[in-house]
């Protein structure tokens, strides 16, 4: 898109079943405010929007837990979320909420217009049903084994391992999360989205219209999903939080969460532009604005396929430009997790570490997930904060702030005559504002974090290579021209910071009165030129610290991280552990009763695995051949990631041979081999350690 007129950046909605993590941090919100930030001070009108997600499965499993309302549970943490947001830089323009009365008018009208326009096709099917429960189960209420990837862990509507979307009916072994039973189905009517007829649509707006600029790891995702066939999506749920369906027919049934909560975005902008006067629509109507939206992994089908569907449907909307999603970060190598607790959560590290907002950024921005999961740990937060943030960044703006106070007062000096050196590192700082931006503007923030990073780098070289503190007794002039170089670095990292690190850019700035100096300076830099932006100062003749200036006093911009912090945090997750291997211990809930009748129809053997190999493109699963004593059969397994193929041949196991066969990533599944797992979550096999039970022998 040729140079768009405005921007609308949004970030993914929070859902309110617990605070915000730095997985959440680095996967979305970090990144997306670098970027909003960056358009702001490209002089962009920018409409960075994003809300609390306070509808579906999720609030309500919480509520029930907590023994509360679902209200009380968004109300607890919208308040947590955004307050914590605030405290730690995100500069949303909006923070909305989709229990608020603008979102439930914008996503009722649009699914109206859809229904009016007969965009949907109305279905009566056989639903998962808890009988003991007496509710449908649909998203998070069941769990079972994902018919794509094998992850035993999926929910109704996604697999958060391989990120696909289906229907709960599609999972294999459903169980109900609310009672553990197994569903049986019940007849429902529910509206549909035909994704299928959208298809041809999509393969060419994505899969042609998108192939080189959309990440390669969303662009992938996009496209196995595409490939695998688009079906119809229900779009409501028989259940009664969330959004009630506006048409005939609708009672007892709400708009399914991720049918609303994208439209949550139109809504925050609508919101914002009731607060400050403005029109909302150009921001979602007009093609001259680039729609951006920064999500997690888990959100790609949602964002790239579903929602462009459902405003390509509508017909008056602009469509994303990117969606440039993260991958996840895991926390000391193990995955975070709301429910085990397993996270370092974002109100908590701004009690623990008061005034180090950047610190965070800058560690979760030097390790974002960007093509793949990465992995945050303290050590490697405290090595950030210590020895580039202190020892670069720091350490060359005290030295340059207070050798001008130390030799001028703080007047910044006038220059004599630039040598070799200073006119190379001149020439050398005039290129970062364009390298940084196109890093950017390419949604590569490591990358341009890394180069923010270099200029000051190259003042502290510089610096360290002049020693002005020496000359300072023999060659003054020269001392003043050094001076006055280091000055125009350091004023330069006092803009290009301000995206990653917004809280020492405001201290810098004041740090060098840069406020004045840019107010007055930018008038004279920018009078005249085409509304030249600050990113662009750096490039401009007349400096904003100019000789004759005064700057501020000094001031610390970081502090040291002692390793007594480090350990306090990594005790704390020590304890986590410990409390969730207590927990593991507590068995599970006992299952319904079930008869003997039931119980004999189930057949057991004592089998060998004979072959093990891996499944192609699914790092889940082995295919293996098991001796049962009835035959030699093949069976899939999800166990990749706890065993090598090599390592299980020879194998006694224990088989549930009279399994309904299934397909599984196409290869037909016959039976089962029965595991546990143990304390660490590692998976281990339940079989006979009597050498001498032959294959075949019945288990009872
Ligand atoms: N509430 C976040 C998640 O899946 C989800 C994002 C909605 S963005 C419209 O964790
Ligand atoms: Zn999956």
């Amino acid at each position: 898109m040729n140079s768009p007129k405005r921007y609308t950046i949004t970030a993914a909605l929070p859902y309110t079943n617990g605070p915000i993590h730095i997985g959440h941090l680095a996967g979305v919100y970090v990144p997306a405010d670098i970027y909003a930030r960056f358009m702001r001070m490209q002089g962009r009108e920018v409409a960075f929007v994003c809300g609390s997600d306070e509808h579906g499965v999720p609030i309500t499993i919480k509520a029930k837990k907590e023994g509360v309302s679902p209200q009380d549970v968004v109300d607890k943490y919208h308040k947590i979320i955004k307050e914590s947001f605030e405290d730690f830089g995100i500069s949303f323009d909006n923070y909305s909420r989709t229990s608020a009365e603008v979102h439930h008018k914008t996503a009722s009208e649009f699914f109206k217009k859809l229904y009016d326009a007969g965009k949907f096709t109305e279905e009566t099917t056989q639903q998962l049903y808890d009988e003991k429960a007496e509710q449908f189960l649909a998203d998070r209420f069941v769990v079972g084994t994902c018919p794509k990837c094998g992850y035993e862990e999926s929910y109704g509507d996604q697999c958060e391992k391989c990120g696909t979307s289906h229907n709960a009916t599609d999972l294999i072994n459903p169980k109900s999360a609310i009672t553990g039973s197994k569903p049986v189905l019940k007849e429902t009517r529910h509206w549909f989205l035909p994704l299928d007829q959208y298809e041809s649509w999509l393969n060419e707006w994505i899969l042609e219209g998108h192939k080189k600029d959309w990440k390669s790891n969303v662009y992938g995702q996009v496209k196995s999903w595409i490939d695998d066939g688009l079906r119809p999506r229900a779009v409501t749920r028989d259940l009664d939080w969330g959004i009630p369906v506006p048409v005939e027919g609708g009672e007892g049934k709400v708009l399914y969460v991720w049918f609303d909560a994208p439209i949550g975005y139109i809504s925050s902008t609508k919101e914002w532009a009731e607060k400050t006067g403005k029109d909302w629509e150009p921001f979602w109507k007009n093609e001259d604005t680039k729609l951006v939206h920064f999500i997690g992994k888990d959100n790609i089908v949602f964002h790239c396929v579903i929602f462009p569907a459902m405003l390509k449907a509508e017909g008056s909307y602009v469509l994303p430009e990117n969606v440039p999603a993260n991958e996840f970060l895991n926390l000391e190598g193990n995955k975070l997790s709301t429910s085990k607790n397993w996270a370092v959560w974002l109100h908590e590290y701004l009690e623990e570490f008061p005034g180090q907002q950047d610190v965070l950024r800058y560690a979760l921005t030097a390790n974002a997930p960007e093509t793949k999961d990465n992995d945050f740990t303290w050590k490697d937060f405290q090595a950030r904060n210590n020895n580039e943030l202190v020892a670069i960044f720091g350490n060359f703006i005290n030295r340059v702030v207070v050798l001008t106070n130390k030799y001028y007062d703080g007047i910044v000096p006038e220059p004599g005559e630039f040598s070799e050196v200073d006119e190379q590192t001149l020439a050398e700082l005039k290129a970062y504002p364009a390298v940084i931006a196109s890093s950017i503007e390419r949604y590569r923030f490591r990358e341009a974090q890394g180069e923010l990073m270099n200029v000051a780098r190259l003042g502290n070289k510089y610096l360290a290579d002049e020693e002005p503190w020496k000359l300072i007794k023999t060659d003054e002039e020269r001392v003043k021209t050094i001076m006055y170089v280091a000055l125009q670095i350091a004023s330069a990292l006092a803009s290009l910071s301000e995206p990653f690190l917004p809280y020492t850019a405001e201290k810098l700035k004041r740090m060098l009165d840069y406020g004045k100096a840019s107010s007055e300076a930018t008038a004279v830099a920018f009078e005249g030129d085409s509304g030249e932006n600050e990113w662009e100062q750096i490039n401009k003749e007349s400096s904003l610290v100019p000789e004759g200036h005064q700057i501020g006093k000094g001031e610390l911009l970081f502090s040291k991280v002692e390793d007594e912090q480090i350990q306090k945090q990594l005790d704390k997750l020590e304890a986590t552990k410990a409390a969730n291997i207590a927990d593991n211990k507590k068995a599970e809930p006992q299952k319904e009763i079930a008869t003997f009748e039931d119980f004999s129809k189930m057949d057991l053997r004592v089998g060998t695995i004979v072959e093990a190999g891996k499944m192609p493109k699914a790092n889940k699963l082995l295919v293996l051949k098991v001796d049962t004593g009835l035959d030699v059969r093949t069976i899939v397994s999800g166990i990749a990631e706890s065993f090598k193929p090599e390592d299980i041949i020879g194998k006694k196991v224990t088989v549930l041979v009279n399994l309904a066969p299934r397909k599984l990533r196409g290869v037909e599944s016959e039976g089962m081999i029965l595991m546990t797992e143990n304390a660490d979550g590692k998976l281990v096999f339940l079989n006979p350690d009597e050498d001498g039970v032959k294959n075949g022998t019945v288990i009872s």
